[in-house]
């Protein structure tokens, strides 16, 4: 059966910070449903929506409160109803951010979980810690974990006695799968989703899901213990179950966060015959500019990043493309040039997101060449993860100059700015107080002055899905790559051959001749290869 999600390209909404309907700085789903024709008008197929549902957002909706209700702050399920039917009558599909490694520690289950309450003792990972003191309390942790945000893995509750497991934030307890209550907890809830309509999940850290066991791990700068949860044997076989007994019968699409997963696991997870998930979200080209699960940013290596993509598109039959999201920093601050190539970098970018082999994912205001915000203190940030990292480099007597550098080159909220859709106050987004700055270049760089103007990054990009919906070779052909020169990809699709220059250097390596079907710079004849160039060109 042919598969829907090779042929559709996917955007990715952060609803937090899309578009407002109601004043309140937050934004909503009734404002998505007010941009489906924007969207439907971009040429997108398919929407991943970050988490709706109801949540105290300490990592802001990543953290659930309950999978079956959604976020007041966003609207109410009718709402939702609506969106996806709404989207439905212009061809576009939902795809839910599925978050099952852990919930929020006001979710019932943890309250119910803490208080013994039975039934739910085990609904979570609590044990005793180490060195019992007279107070009953514990000198240390149950082991030597840490945490993906910093620290030790383990909080105390004082409720309980004993210690709960959380590779997030202390506000998000990782949920016990050893125990088949919770497995079919997860089960109904993926059933409650696709029943109302949606096309399939977006599954968080999904590789991490199961503790094969609790040992103390070995000692690592980020993530000690890793070992014991990374892409375990137990981990294969629920998302099997999960496929074989609710997934496969809706035709649902699945792509996984994948943290710190190679190529052979990934081959193993996508495979088909295996029947666990669709795709993957991969890490490894995003890591050639970062050390340590992205806190450290170093220098961007284009050569390096294309022949690590180049391995993943070889190696597996099918996978995801993307360079943004909502935990990255912008791309065109990061790949690209912000500020002597803004435009043509981005669109080189979207180029290439678009004519790799793989389901594309766009990321809200990649269309648009959205860059970092330049923050300037602290507390105009709120992602948790920086609020953490910047307390630890700060214990360890970091520079402060070196912390503040790291803080914005690394911090998630260069990503989750408001959608910049017009010039007015509130950049379109809102009508009242931004719940996150706005970036102060939305006078410049805005959905409605791009939409006008011909060589902006949309126009580019509403291009580019276009020619990929008119030639099948950018899904179905083989991704093959041509030997080029320092700086430069080069790789055919089937009739075509696509080049892409991510350094602000001309090359000697030469656009090939043939016709030159869609290029970001004004080419009418084959040539040098030009700063920042991505051009296709079609065999004569
Ligand atoms: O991200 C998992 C993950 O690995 C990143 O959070 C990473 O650790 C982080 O960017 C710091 O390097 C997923 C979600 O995408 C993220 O937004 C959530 O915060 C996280 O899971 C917990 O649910
Ligand atoms: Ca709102």
């Amino acid at each position: 059966m042919e598969k829907w999600w090779k042929r559709k390209v996917i955007y990715q909404i952060y609803p937090r910070s899309f578009c407002d309907s109601n004043g309140d700085g937050i934004g909503d789903i009734r404002g998505i449903i007010s941009k489906l024709d924007y969207l439907k008008d971009l040429g997108v197929g398919a929407l991943w929506l970050s988490p709706v549902y109801k949540s105290p957002n300490d990592d802001y909706g990543y953290d659930i409160s309950d999978y079956k209700s959604i976020n007041p702050e966003f609207g109410t399920l009718e709402d939702m109803d609506e969106l996806i039917a709404q989207a439905k009558a212009r061809d576009i599909r939902i795809i839910m951010d599925l978050v099952i490694n852990h919930t929020s520690d006001e979710h019932g289950w943890f309250i119910k979980s803490r208080n013994r309450e039975p039934g739910y003792e085990d609904y979570y990972i609590w044990r005793d810690g180490k060195g019992r003191k007279a107070d009953g309390t514990f000198k240390r942790a149950p082991n030597n974990w840490s945490s993906f945000f910093t620290g030790s893995a383990w909080a105390f509750d004082e409720t309980r006695g004993q210690y709960y497991l959380h590779l997030f934030s202390q506000k998000q307890p990782d949920l016990n799968y050893n125990n088949p209550a919770v497995y079919n907890e997860i089960k109904s809830v993926l059933e409650f989703w696709l029943e109302r309509g949606v096309s399939g999940f977006r599954c968080d850290v999904i590789n991490v899901i199961y503790k094969t066991s609790l040992a103390n791990g070995k000692r690592h700068i980020a993530l000690t213990g890793k070992e014991h949860y990374l892409s375990q044997e137990g981990c294969h076989k629920i998302l099997n179950r999960l496929n074989e007994e609710v997934l496969s019968k809706y035709d649902a699409y699945t792509v996984g966060e994948t943290v710190m997963v190679g190529l052979e696991e990934a081959k193993k997870l996508t495979a088909e015959e295996r029947k666990e998930l669709d795709t993957v979200f991969s890490f490894a080209h995003m890591e050639t500019d970062q050390i340590n699960n992205q806190w450290f940013k170093t220098k961007f290596k284009p050569d390096k990043f294309y022949n690590v993509l180049s391995k993943w598109q070889r190696e597996l039959p099918w996978n995801t493309v993307y360079l943004e999201n909502h935990d990255q920093p912008r791309s065109v601050s990061r790949f690209g040039d912000d500020k002597n190539y803004r435009m043509r970098s981005s669109a080189a970018l979207m180029g290439l997101t678009l004519t790799l082999r793989g389901t594309p994912f766009i990321f809200e205001g990649q269309e648009i060449g959205m860059t970092n915000m330049p923050f300037t203190s602290l507390n105009q940030i709120k992602d948790i993860s920086t609020h953490n990292v910047y307390a630890i480099a700060k214990k360890l007597h970091f520079p402060k100059k070196i912390i503040w550098k790291l803080v914005l080159a690394s911090t998630r909220d260069n990503a989750r700015t408001p959608m910049q859709w017009n010039d007015k106050k509130g950049a379109g987004f809102t009508t009242g107080e931004p719940w996150l700055m706005i970036n102060p270049n939305y006078r410049i760089i805005n959905v409605e002055k791009d939409l006008k103007s011909p060589g902006s990054v949309i126009v580019f990009t509403k291009k580019l899905i276009a020619f990929r919906d008119a030639h099948p070779d950018f899904v179905d052909a083989p991704f093959e790559r041509i030997p080029s020169a320092k700086g430069v990809f080069c790789y055919r699709r089937g009739g075509f051959t696509v080049v892409v220059n991510l350094t602000a250097k001309k090359s000697k390596f030469r656009v090939p001749n043939g016709t030159i079907v869609l290029s970001n710079f004004a080419r009418s004849a084959p040539g040098a290869v030009e700063p920042y160039e991505f051009t296709i060109v079609a065999d004569k």
